[in-house]
C-alpha cells in the first residue's frame, strides 16, 4: 500500500530561526550583557559567554542547515556590535556580517534579517531606549547603514522581533533589562517609538530596495479563559484585541491606540509585505489577573515542555494563521519550537504543527515558510541555558554539537518537502493512530 504523504510547496521556505544575542557570544556592549552580570537576573546564574559562538564559527552551524535541506534561515544583526557608539560603525563587524550573509546563500539558504531581537547598544539604554523619541532617529540611521552595507544579500526583513513580549516583560514585568522607567505609562510611550521605529525602517529598506520583503515577527499565543464566563470571555477578547491584534490594525491604518493614545504614526500606513508568525503555545487568562498575567498551571491532562515553558498544542498555530488572513498579506511562521532538552516531545512537535500549516496551505492560505526556532541550542535569556531550544544539541563547554533525532526528522521533512506516514512510524510511533489511521498496525489493509 502506498504511504500516506502531506505534500508541501515545491518554493515553501525551510528555514530555522536564531538571534544575534542568543548565539553569537561575547557581546559585551549590549545592555543584555550588563543585565547578565547582575545577581539573580539569569536563571542558574547562567552567562552567555560564547553563546553558540556564532561569531567566530556561525558557518558550521550553517553546514548543518544546509545539509538538513533548509532553504532558508532568519537570524538577526546584534545593534551593539555594528554601532559601538552613538554613530561609531564597526566595519569589521559589518564585513563578519557580510561573510555570515554570503555564507548563506553559498549553501543555497536565503536569509530572512532581524533588525531588533530584544538587545539594545548599552548606550541608548542610557539615552533613555524606547521611551525616548530620540530611538526612531537612531534606530533609521542603524537600519541605513545595515541597507547600504549588507542590503543587497537580504531579501527578507524583519524590522522587530515579538514587540509585545519585549514590551510587557521589559517595562511591565521587569524580567529584561529594566529601562529608565517602567510602568504603563512607559510601556505605552515605548510601543508608540517602536512603531515609529518600524516605519521609519521600512521606509528606509524599501527606498533602496523596492522588492525587498519587509515585515515584523508577532509573539501570537492563543488566549483562553481560565474561567468559562460572560467576564472571562471579555477579559480574553480585550486581552487578545490589546497583545494580538491591534499591532497589525496600527500598521493597516497608521493609527496609533495602544492600548489608548491617539495619532497618527508617520509613515505607518500599510508598512508591511508580510505576517511573520511566532507561534509557541496557549494561554489561560483568569479575571481578575491579580498581578499574574497568565496562569501557569496547563491542567493535568496538558503536554508541556522543560521548565514549564509553556503547553504543546498545535491546533493553536492553526488558529494563530487564521486569525491574521484577514489582512490578506503572506504569511511567514518566523518561530515555533520548544524547549526540550532529552528530545522527548519535539519530534512529535514537529509533525503535528507542521501538519497544521500544511492543512493551512490546503485551504489555500498563504503560508509560505516555516523557520523553526532553533536551529542550536542557544542562551535563552532570563531562562540561561536551563532551556534548550536547538535541533542540534549543545555542549557549551567544549562547543560539541550533536545532531538530535528531532534534527534528523526535519532534514527528512525539508529535503523531500513532506511528511509521510513513514517518518512518523520511525519518529513519532505515537502519532501514528491520530494521524494517519490507515496505517496503524491495527488497521485492516
Ligand atoms: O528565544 C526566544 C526568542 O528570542 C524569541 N521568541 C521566543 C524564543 C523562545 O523563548
Amino acid at each position: 500500500m502506498a504511504k500516506a504523504t502531506m505534500t508541501f510547496p515545491p518554493d515553501f521556505r525551510w528555514g530555522t530561526a536564531t538571534a544575534a544575542y542568543q548565539v553569537e557570544g561575547n557581546n559585551t556592549n549590549s545592555d543584555w550583557y550588563l543585565w547578565e552580570q547582575e545577581e539573580g537576573r539569569i536563571l542558574e546564574g547562567d552567562k552567555s559567554g560564547l553563546a553558540s559562538d556564532w561569531w567566530q564559527n556561525a558557518e558550521a552551524d550553517l553546514d548543518a542547515a544546509a545539509a538538513m535541506g533548509n532553504n532558508a534561515h532568519r537570524l538577526s544583526l546584534e545593534w551593539s556590535r555594528i554601532e559601538p557608539e552613538p554613530s561609531v560603525f564597526d566595519n569589521d563587524a559589518l564585513a563578519r556580517y557580510r561573510r555570515i550573509l554570503q555564507a548563506m546563500h553559498d549553501r543555497g539558504i536565503e536569509p530572512m534579517v532581524t533588525l531588533h531581537h530584544f538587545s539594545n547598544p548599552i548606550w541608548l539604554t542610557e539615552k533613555g531606549d524606547f521611551n525616548s523619541r530620540l530611538v526612531v532617529d537612531y534606530f533609521q540611521r542603524f537600519t541605513a547603514k545595515v541597507v547600504e552595507t549588507l542590503g543587497d544579500l537580504i531579501p527578507k526583513w524583519v524590522t522587530i522581533n515579538e514587540p509585545m513580549v519585549y514590551v510587557v516583560i521589559r517595562y511591565l514585568v521587569g524580567s529584561f533589562p529594566a529601562p529608565q522607567q517602567m510602568g504603563l505609562a512607559a510601556a505605552v510611550q515605548a510601543t508608540r517609538n517602536l512603531l515609529r521605529c518600524h516605519a521609519a525602517a521600512y521606509q528606509t529598506i524599501k527606498a533602496r530596495y523596492p522588492q525587498a520583503e519587509v515585515g515584523v515577527a508577532k509573539n501570537t499565543p492563543i488566549l483562553l479563559p481560565k474561567s468559562n464566563n460572560f467576564l472571562g470571555r471579555w477579559w480574553v477578547k480585550r486581552a487578545n484585541w490589546v497583545y494580538n491584534e491591534v499591532w497589525w490594525e496600527m500598521l493597516v491604518d497608521g493609527r496609533f491606540r495602544w492600548p489608548f493614545g491617539r495619532g497618527q504614526v508617520e509613515g505607518l500606513a500599510g508598512s508591511f509585505d508580510f505576517i511573520g508568525v511566532n507561534y509557541y503555545t496557549r494561554l489561560y487568562l483568569k479575571f481578575p489577573p491579580r498581578g499574574k498575567l497568565w496562569e501557569d498551571d496547563w491542567g493535568p491532562d496538558a503536554v508541556v515542555s522543560d521548565g514549564n515553558y509553556g503547553e504543546v498544542y498545535p491546533q493553536g498555530l492553526f488558529q494563530a494563521i487564521k486569525a491574521v488572513l484577514k489582512y490578506d498579506k503572506p504569511i511567514y511562521i518566523t518561530e515555533n519550537g520548544l524547549p526540550d532538552k532529552d528530545d522527548r516531545l519535539r519530534p512529535s512537535f514537529l509533525i503535528t504543527h507542521l501538519r497544521e500549516i500544511w492543512r493551512a496551505i490546503s485551504f489555500c492560505y498563504p503560508v509560505m515558510g516555516y523557520y523553526h526556532w532553533s536551529l542550536v541550542d542557544n542562551f535563552e535569556w532570563d531562562r540561561g541555558w536551563t532551556q534548550r531550544f536547538g535541533l542540534i544539541e549543545l555542549n557549551t563547554e567544549t562547543q560539541e554539537r550533536k545532531l538530535r533525532q528531532s534534527g534528523q526528522l526535519y532534514g527528512e521533512i525539508c529535503r523531500s518537502g513532506s511528511i509521510s506516514s513513514d517518518m512518523a512510524q520511525r519518529y513519532a510511533p505515537e502519532l501514528i493512530k491520530t494521524l494517519f489511521p490507515g496505517e496503524s498496525p491495527l488497521a485492516k489493509s
